[in-house]
């Protein structure tokens, strides 16, 4: 259901011409327009979420606030995001965040909603920005007789299953946080394998059970290399590796995040051709499939945000085109560190961040390299950016040295805290204190709590806790 609203109302004339004078005002009152695009994305008995594209058609806004009115008070918003919402009888007002608060002429912003609705269509009417009626459609007419449950299938109510997949269901981004199909916000953590090329066969029946039912673990990422005898060197492999694993964690009740784990160069460009060819298999193939989770770029470095997000605009299509319900995870400048490890900060891209919904961005820490000013620099950017930690080591960055147990139990303290997903790399056996199993221990094919290394040992008691879904 998809309703557009557009309006140029030119609120003063800005020139008056006569025959030989040409006479600008000089306080011409602003233009002003807008124009809202209105969907619901995803209805079920009781509540509904929507996505509003709020564009201006006026002279530039430093701020603004929209408006819009319920069919009836029986509809509430619930939670908000990318603006902050209030609700007056069955007016719902959203005012910029701090971050969108500046609208050039022509600009857009994405807020969104889950509401609750007592049963009537949900579609609103009368939007207006800044007390100016967005009028007029430009998109197809809103279907008003749609109810919650005669619009597609409704998401069932999770049931409290017995894995992350059965309790939580389709995930989506909802404001800061991932979602499960009941709108709660979650924190899902797991492992990462380590690079298939090297270590497929540390993943078997045999580790990916101890993984899901001694470890508890909720997610698997699996990394996929490019370079470095990866994803290049056989297209076919890999991608149907991945594939498998995918459907191996899916059977024991995982998610799966699909890591493009580009590393080597670092421009996430350079390898831009073979991720539009890799995703559009992987899209296609697991579109049905609820425990889908898209990592575009493991870790770009030595290269700009703005590059950065050119290739996630470019790739994102591409999965929304095959599958266009799953979240993507947006890799960040220096080595997925939101920027720090280059001298920058978050700040770059709140204040350009990728033109798409449903995403979320990475942040990968080692807990011996990485301390303090990172994990402030999460705790601030967690509030305007949803977080994704893909990959995180209990060592220093280089994958070895000694476990840092002070400062990863500080950073999954945060996490936790924060709700911030993570993976903890590497489920494998590689002789580095990064790996969670002793050396040689995916050949001998036992997989209990005596093959730990210190680092598995310090994840396992994390991960396996249980989760608050
Ligand atoms: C390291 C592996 C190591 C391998 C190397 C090759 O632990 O065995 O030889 O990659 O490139 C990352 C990367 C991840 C690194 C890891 C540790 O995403 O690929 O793995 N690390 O250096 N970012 C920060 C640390």
């Amino acid at each position: 259901m998809k309703r557009s609203i557009a309006a140029l109302a030119a609120a003063g004339a800005t020139v008056l011409g006569s025959a030989a004078v040409l006479v600008v005002p000089h306080a011409a009152a602003a233009a002003q327009g807008c124009r809202v695009d209105y969907s619901v994305t995803n209805q079920w008995q009781g509540g509904f979420q929507a996505g509003v594209k709020v564009t201006n058609l006026g002279d530039a806004l430093s701020g603004w606030s929209l408006r819009f009115t319920f069919p009836d008070a029986g509809q509430k918003v619930a939670q908000g995001w990318n603006a902050t919402w209030s609700q007056s009888g069955a007016t719902a007002t959203a005012t910029n965040a701090d971050w969108n608060r500046a609208l050039a002429p022509g600009a857009s912003t994405d807020l969104g909603f889950t509401g609750t609705t007592t049963g009537a269509n949900p579609v609103p009417a009368a939007f207006s920005l800044n007390g100016v009626t967005c009028t007029g459609s430009t998109g197809p007419a809103p279907t008003t007789t749609s109810t919650p449950t005669t619009t597609g299938t409704p998401p069932t109510t999770p049931s409290p299953g017995d894995t992350p997949l059965a309790a939580n269901g389709q995930l989506h981004v909802c404001g800061v946080h991932l979602c499960n199909e009941a709108n709660r916000a979650i924190q899902l953590r797991g492992m990462s394998t380590h690079g298939l090329q090297w270590f497929d066969s540390c993943y078997n029946d045999a580790s990916l059970d101890a993984l899901a039912k001694d470890w508890h673990a909720d997610l698997l990422r699996i990394a996929m290399y490019v370079q470095e005898k990866g994803y290049e060197t056989n297209p076919a492999w890999f991608t149907d590796r991945v594939n498998g694993l995918v459907g191996e964690a899916e059977e024991r009740g995982m998610y799966a995040v699909i890591d493009f784990h580009t590393l080597t160069p670092g421009d996430p460009n350079y390898n831009l051709d073979r991720a539009k060819t890799f995703f559009a298999a992987v899209a296609a193939r697991n579109a049905a499939r609820k425990n889908v989770i898209y990592e575009i770029a493991n870790e770009p470095n030595g290269v700009s945000w703005s590059a950065i997000k050119n290739y996630a605009e470019q790739v994102i299509p591409v999965i929304r085109a095959a599958d266009p319900d799953a979240v993507v995870i947006v890799g960040t400048r220096g080595w997925s560190s939101l920027g720090v490890s280059d001298g920058s900060s978050e700040t770059e891209i709140v204040n350009n961040p990728v033109n798409a919904t449903n995403i979320m961005y990475t942040f990968h820490f080692y807990a011996a390299s990485h301390k303090d000013n990172y994990r402030s620099t999460v705790s601030r950017a967690a509030t305007k950016l949803p977080l994704f930690v893909t990959e995180f080591g209990t060592v220093t960055a280089t994958g070895g040295g000694a476990l840092d147990q002070a400062s990863t139990t500080a950073w999954l303290d945060l996490l936790d805290q924060l709700k911030i997903s993570y993976a903890n790399w590497t489920y494998s056996d590689a002789d580095e204190s990064s790996a969670a199993l002793r050396p040689g221990t995916c050949a001998g094919g036992d997989y209990g709590t005596g093959t730990l290394t210190a680092s598995g040992a310090l994840v396992r008691s994390r991960i396996s806790t249980p989760d608050s879904f």
